[in-house]
């Protein structure tokens, strides 16, 4: 029988300086990366793995873009149970060790719904086996609400401005919602970050119902969940929740950005949270009304730091100013650099002209 204890423990949530100064208002940052996995995923896979290892369960099989995964392995490895885990292609070599490294066995597939199907498939010719959904439980979510819980406690009398998450499947999302409800912060609104080429809960936004992306082409694979969970479409209409999309170079600036400031490698899909204060997404949201001008504070999950590594960011640098046409990394660094002191400006400008005469 598991004991009582979560796998996840509780994380700082803290004020950085860097970001408040470049918002204009209080920024905390609730540090999800340093959970055990390095992600925010432990506290609901956690919740999940612990609640079917008492009817006995004899194997997990998860399908994952990477962190579910990885929760799912470490949680097997703590319970005892094997686990196999379904990742699709892009998950780089070095989770897929991480994943081994925890005992579980690694099966590549070509997109995650092709995992989600295969994993599926394999727990109902295997009996007592337990498919982990990376995103999609209730089990899951209320494993997510803990670090709402949590939030109202380390914060004490007041209440955050806005949260600023990021969503793949939306499984974060239904978790920080039902929390919100939970502690009375029913009123708090959330800005959902996805990049573009993973913006499945936008494009659901805007059609009103559940929309499947024909495939996904974000570098922040971990957020590429071509259809978001039900649920987060439901509640997302629900809740004052407002969906912003960014541009990979965007979240790559902002990993970038972070790591400076912070001296916190974080991962893509958590740059597009990042993004939200780096590219004056917030700013734009209250020029234009959406959010109030004047914000007691805001509060942004730093959902992981999987996924990551110097080398690889030196390499997706590269991949989004390829993608993007030449100089378009160098625009988001010239609009940071500009952001963060507009006597940069004159630098920024003649760095850039100077990386423009060398292509
Ligand atoms: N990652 C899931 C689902 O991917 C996975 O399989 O690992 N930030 C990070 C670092 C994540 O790993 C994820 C999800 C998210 C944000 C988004 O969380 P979600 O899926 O609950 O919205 C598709």
């Amino acid at each position: 029988m598991a004991s009582d204890k979560p796998f996840h423990v509780v994380t700082p949530l803290r004020v950085s300086g860097p970001l408040s100064k470049l918002a204009g208002t209080k920024v905390y940052l609730k540090l999800e990366n340093t959970q055990p996995t390095c992600s925010f995923k432990i506290r609901g896979i956690g919740n999940f793995c612990k609640s079917w290892a008492g009817k006995h369960c004899m194997q997990f099989v998860s399908a994952s873009a990477g962190n579910a995964g990885l929760a799912t392995a470490y949680c097997a490895r703590e319970l005892g149970i094997p686990a196999t885990i379904f990742v699709p292609q892009c998950t780089p070599a070095f989770t897929v060790e991480a994943m081994e490294d925890e005992g579980a066995v690694v099966c590549i597939k070509q997109t995650l719904e092709e995992c989600q199907n295969t994993a599926k498939e394999m727990v109902k010719r295997c009996c007592n086996s337990t498919y982990v959904p990376p995103f999609d439980d209730p089990l899951i979510w209320e494993g997510h609400k803990t670090m709402v819980t949590e939030m109202k406690e380390q914060m004490g009398e007041s209440t955050p401005g806005a949260i600023v998450l990021s969503v793949g499947g939306g499984g974060m999302l239904c978790g920080v919602i039902q929390g919100l409800r939970e502690v009375g912060w029913d009123q708090v609104p959330i800005i959902a970050m996805e990049t573009r080429g993973a913006h499945s809960l936008n494009a659901s936004l805007e059609e009103k119902k559940l929309v499947t992306l024909p495939e996904i082409t974000s570098v922040a694979t971990t957020l590429g969940a071509a259809t978001v969970a039900e649920e987060a479409l439901k509640l997302a209409q629900e809740h004052p929740v407002i969906s912003q999309v960014v541009d990979d170079c965007d979240a790559v600036a902002a990993v970038a950005k972070f790591l400076d400031d912070e001296r916190m490698l974080v991962e893509p899909a958590c740059g597009a949270s990042l993004a939200a204060v780096y590219s004056e997404v917030i700013k734009m949201l209250q020029k234009d009304g959406k959010l109030p001008s004047e914000l007691e504070s805001i509060v942004i999950i730093v959902c992981g730091g999987n996924n990551i590594t110097m080398e690889e960011l030196e390499r997706l640098k590269e991949q989004v100013s390829a993608d993007n046409g030449m100089g378009d990394l160098l625009e988001c660094e010239l609009a940071l650099a500009t952001f963060n002191n507009p006597c940069n400006l004159f630098a920024a400008t003649l760095q850039k002209s100077m990386g423009a005469c060398a292509h």
